[in-house]
């Protein structure tokens, strides 16, 4: 027997499983979000078509419900590496890539329609772009809708002076922290997690967020009131570590920033029906909405806007001429 032939011949088919191992990537997709989210559904079927376009060569694991820790957690995770893909709101991304805060300013959409309209648009692929060319270790790919953002207390706040000194949970932005305490609050940080525990305890008396997070996360059976600020309006980058970034091929990068782009127009159509659906809950297990005169909460967070934005003077002249 010609022994060197057959060992050739042995180590032949591994090289050949190993090649294609080397191109063959699964990701993991972490998103905060529990399974059925408008979010996490969106991802799922990005990672479906990806999976089918490169014909099995990108295949995902998901890890919704925040399983794998805090957005915070999860975004160190994934500029090492450890974690491939995850959504973030951008209000955590803002204290790294301080270009991003311009969409993290009191009241700087008019509305959501108007936000929606940025973020589709070049101002929002400048936005993506800043944080994928930032030291932040990660690619920006595509916008999911967050929605619009009020507060929630445990008692009603039902004109700006009774948000005196509650103490309402804000993500880990200063910037957060600093509109809080200008509308009268004591803005403290926390990560979502924390919040359902902090409520029932009395650690905190609010916190704001949207209506699917205010349900789905379960916040409602300790904060009964939901006051229509609409203070903040925050898209959420979905990213993709840099890591992971450079080890596709140029096609399967196109081919993900095209799917994550699908996801976004799907995330929307989902958003809406959540939204419409998580008011009707909401309101059926008795939380109270409260229209409320949004001048005052404009007027206090004026400071805000001037000390943040006067570095986005242009980019807010743009951001107001969309119509
Ligand atoms: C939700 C966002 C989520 C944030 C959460 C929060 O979708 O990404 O983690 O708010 O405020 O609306 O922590």
């Amino acid at each position: 027997m010609n022994f060197k032939r057959t060992l050739l011949a042995a180590a032949l088919p591994l090289t050949f499983v190993f090649a294609n191992v080397a191109h063959a990537l699964e990701i993991k997709f972490a998103d905060i979000h529990p399974d059925g989210y408008p979010t996490v559904v969106a991802e799922k079927s990005m990672g479906a078509a990806l999976t089918k376009e490169s014909n099995g060569e990108l295949t995902f694991k998901y890890f919704p419900g925040g399983v794998l820790g805090s957005e915070k957690e999860v975004v160190e995770q994934a500029q090492v590496g450890a974690i491939q893909m995850t959504r973030v709101s951008l209000g955590i991304v803002g204290p790294v890539v301080p270009d991003v805060n311009v969409f993290n300013m009191p009241f700087v959409f008019r509305d959501q329609a108007h936000m929606r309209k940025i973020i589709d648009g070049e101002i929002g692929d400048e936005i993506l772009d800043k944080i994928s060319n930032s030291e932040f270790g990660l690619v920006a790919l595509a916008w999911m809708d967050g929605g619009t953002r009020n507060l929630y207390t445990k008692k009603p706040v039902r004109k700006i002076e009774d948000l005196k000194g509650m103490k309402i949970r804000v993500q880990g932005n200063p910037m957060f922290i600093e509109t809080i305490n200008d509308m009268g609050g004591n803005g403290i940080a926390m990560d979502t997690g924390e919040i359902f525990s902090a409520l029932q305890t009395g650690v905190i008396d609010g916190a704001e967020n949207n209506p699917p997070t205010l349900l789905e996360h379960n916040h409602y059976q300790s904060a009964k009131y939901y006051t229509l600020t609409e203070h903040l309006i925050l898209p959420e980058p979905i990213v993709m570590s840099k890591i992971t970034w450079e080890k596709l091929t140029p096609e399967q990068q196109t081919m993900v920033k095209k799917a994550a782009k699908a996801a976004q127009a799907e995330e929307r159509v989902l958003w809406d029906k959540k939204s419409a659906s998580s008011e009707e809950k909401l309101k059926a297990a008795g939380v109270e909405f409260i229209t409320v005169d949004k001048k005052p909460f404009y007027d206090a967070t004026a400071g805000v806007r001037a000390k943040y934005g006067a570095q986005f003077a242009d980019m807010i002249k743009r951001i107001d001429a969309v119509q």
